[in-house]
């Protein structure tokens, strides 16, 4: 066998898919399968964004090799000197200038490990927090009692209310003045709403809580100047970087000045080791692009895609929870056309269209059968879709749901055609 490490003279030293597919044909095959699943598929995941040619050549980079337990200038490895440091300040630098923070963290491996440290760096075990509950659109981490945070802290919930679907502040006040929490958190994984950050810092202010934002799933569109920032109102901003945002799988933290050393000292040495530099030098790509002028017109088709999607439902007789969207997803309610959220999901794969059941709140069904579908609209967008094209895929949902197993094939068509005309990852001749 060949040297594994060998390149032909004047190539850059990174992914070689031939060499993959000599060494190892297996994991070639199986990579060569998502990635056609991802061209040929519509892909409506709301967590889920294609990652820049750049972005992916940075991540599978050299740097994979390089240890650099620390920080710039202060590690605990030689060598770190000549590009990692300089390159994970870069992507300090950039993510302080992109949100206007004091403060990044730029190493935790996943929006988990992001929260993970935010909790360390403010709480410890027993303390009282009050966050989003997970069946009305908050977070594994926000509490679930199964996660560590609902097992190692005295988590109280707030919800939307029944009649609006929409986030209800004087209830979160009214429990943050009942509970005394140490910590609230502010964010979601599956609402449709933009919060109210003043508000959350009014009463973070009034019970003397920490206020952090879990903005995963939005901050891309906060880099787009499409929805409020909560950085000037939250003490910690936990994201990850790969959702609106559009970079590596990870996530970053930022942080106000007064908890930064907390922050940096929770991450390493105190929930993690070694950070990814491949993935922290994407990570700085990826902020790179999104302070790119097009990134604003990027971000706003997303939204414009969301409400176009979001809207040719509701006429068609969905429920769309909370009456529409601020954001890149939306939650509809799939039970008035005879489907659980579990069944819409596999008739949609069916005809070619992935998407995700989803609790609804108040849900009458476990969460692995589910009331509704989550859809977002970041990955569309990047492929260049406009609502002109999303009003038409929700006839083609609709189809997909309601249809016979003839209609969805033919749907799954017409979404062939559709994904041509907008390729993701086109082959080079395209
Ligand atoms: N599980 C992710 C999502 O799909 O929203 C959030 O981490």
């Amino acid at each position: 066998m060949s040297d594994p490490t060998r390149q032909p003279a004047g190539t850059y030293w990174g992914p070689d898919f031939a060499a993959l597919e000599q060494l190892d044909p297996e994991v070639a095959r199986g990579l060569l399968t998502e990635l056609d699943r991802q061209r040929s598929k519509l892909q409506l995941i709301a967590s889920e964004n294609f990652a820049s040619p750049a972005v992916l050549a940075a991540q599978g980079s050299v740097l994979t090799n390089k240890y650099a337990e620390g920080y710039p200038g202060k590690r605990y490895y030689g060598g770190c000197e000549e590009a990692v440091d300089p390159l994970e300040q870069l992507a300090i630098d950039r993510a302080k200038q992109l949100f206007g923070a004091d403060h990044a963290n730029v190493q935790p491996h996943s929006g988990a490990s992001a929260n993970i440290a935010a909790y360390f760096a403010t709480v410890a075990p027993g303390d009282k927090v009050l966050a989003m509950s997970l069946p009305h659109g908050g977070h594994l981490t926000h509490g679930m009692k199964l996660n560590f945070s609902g097992r190692w802290f005295d988590v109280a919930s707030y919800g939307v209310r029944q009649d609006t679907e929409v986030i209800d502040m004087d209830e979160v006040r009214d429990l943050a003045v009942e509970h005394r929490p140490k910590l609230i958190i502010a964010g979601w994984s599956a609402y449709p709403r933009q919060l109210d950050f003043e508000a959350f810092r009014s009463i973070a202010d009034e019970v003397g809580a920490t206020l952090m934002c879990d903005a995963a799933h939005f901050i891309g569109l906060v880099a787009g100047g499409v929805h409020p920032s909560p950085v000037p109102w939250c003490d910690i901003v936990t994201f990850t970087t790969h959702k609106t945002l559009r970079g590596p799988r990870g996530a970053i933290i930022l942080a106000k000045e007064h908890l930064a050393k907390a922050i940096d000292k929770a991450v390493f040495p105190g929930t993690q080791g070694g950070p990814l530099e491949h993935v922290i030098a994407a990570k700085a790509v990826a902020l790179k692009e999104a302070m790119d002028p097009s990134f604003k017109e990027y971000s706003q088709r997303i939204l414009d895609d969301a409400r176009a999607l979001a809207g040719g439902l509701a006429e068609r007789g969905y429920r769309v929870t909370s009456g529409g969207t601020d954001t890149h997803l939306f939650l509809a309610d799939v039970t008035g056309k005879g489907l659980t959220g579990a069944e819409a999901e596999a008739r949609a794969d069916a005809a070619g269209i992935v998407l995700n059941k989803n609790a609804i709140p108040f849900d009458q069904n476990p969460p692995a059968i589910a009331s509704g579908i989550r859809a977002g609209t970041a990955t569309v967008a990047t492929q260049g879709m406009g609502p002109g094209e999303l009003a038409a895929v929700a006839g083609l949902i609709d189809r997909a749901f309601t249809g016979s197993d003839d209609d969805r094939a033919a749907v799954r068509g017409e979404i062939g055609d559709l994904v041509a005309r907008f390729p993701v990852y086109p082959e080079p001749d395209a």
